[in-house]
């Protein structure tokens, strides 16, 4: 890293609270290093308070941009100039980038998502989707399954505060793409397991198998899974949640967590910031 800082280098950073434990400073300036790329990516703690002022300073910095997480995907909007169509839909940004002091809000969480199963030869275009939880991933990986082509969503949430917003995102699709979005109770067992046998994925997005809530999964029955099908939970600590251990012990070949929706979000970024493809398969290695 010390060899690599000069006068030249750029900085870009990530804004959220907390943040400390994120893995994508690593990733960033690993990926930087690699490809001979003059950046230099750094965590800063930043809540909803100091936002305005943070973002202020990435024109006067002259950043090349930033990564935007919790709590600051949604407030950070009104702070920007531009907004990528996609993650106005969303109705959030994780990603911004500096054009000349002109910042514009782009979303990868769900391209990343999206990227994460093309990259290994997975075809979701066409086919139907069954998603758990309407929160930030479950909305970003909704909205850009539908606007990718996913013929339909089955979207599942409890009547928890997430309610209102799992309805908002059926709307959306609804009325602005050409997939078939409904709204599902979670309490409701049948409906959830027919759901499931008749899509090509089930995708949890929930947070349910990371702590405190590990070991517990919305699935525990492996007959509710076909063994072609795509099980995807979006919890990378730990490695292998409980619905995983579900999903492999009903003989499921494609199951994932959510670190390739983390590489692949980050991916994303690192080609809007340098315009370089992130060298993926060295940053896995080294990483996870
Ligand atoms: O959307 C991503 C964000 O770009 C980076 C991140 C992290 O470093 O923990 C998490 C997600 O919110």
């Amino acid at each position: 890293m010390n060899e690599r800082i000069d006068g030249h280098t750029v900085l870009i950073g990530l804004m959220a609270y907390p943040i400390r434990h994120s893995m994508s400073p690593t990733m960033h300036n690993n990926a930087f290093a690699k490809m001979g790329l003059n950046y230099a990516y750094l965590a800063f703690e930043v809540t909803n308070d100091n936002l305005p002022q943070a973002i202020d300073a990435i024109r006067t910095l002259n950043m090349r941009g930033s990564n935007v997480s919790m709590p600051n995907k949604q407030k950070v909007i009104s702070l920007l100039d531009k907004l990528d169509p996609a993650a106005e839909m969303v109705g959030a940004v994780n990603t911004i980038v500096n054009d000349h002091g002109i910042l514009t809000g782009y979303n990868t969480d769900g391209t990343g998502f999206m990227q994460s199963l093309k990259d290994d030869n997975l075809d979701i275009i066409g086919e139907k989707m069954t998603l758990a939880g309407a929160g930030g991933a479950g909305t970003a990986i909704a909205i850009q399954a539908a606007i990718d082509g996913v013929k339909e969503i089955s979207i599942f949430n409890c009547h928890d505060e997430l309610w209102e917003n799992a309805k908002r995102n059926v709307d959306v699709i609804n009325k602005r793409t050409n997939c078939k979005a409904t709204l599902h109770e979670l309490e409701n067992e049948a409906d959830f397991k027919n759901e499931i046998q008749d899509g090509a994925i089930y995708c949890d997005s929930t947070g349910i198998g990371m702590k405190p809530l590990e070991n517990q999964s919305l699935v525990n029955d492996p007959s509710w899974f076909k063994k072609d099908m795509i099980v995807y939970d979006t919890v990378y600590a730990p490695r292998t949640t409980k619905l995983m251990s579900v999903a492999q012990n009903a003989g499921v070949k494609h199951v994932y967590n959510g670190l390739s929706m983390m590489l692949k979000q980050g991916a994303e970024a690192f080609k809007l910031w340098t315009d370089q493809a992130m060298p993926v398969e060295y940053i896995h290695d080294l990483l996870f």
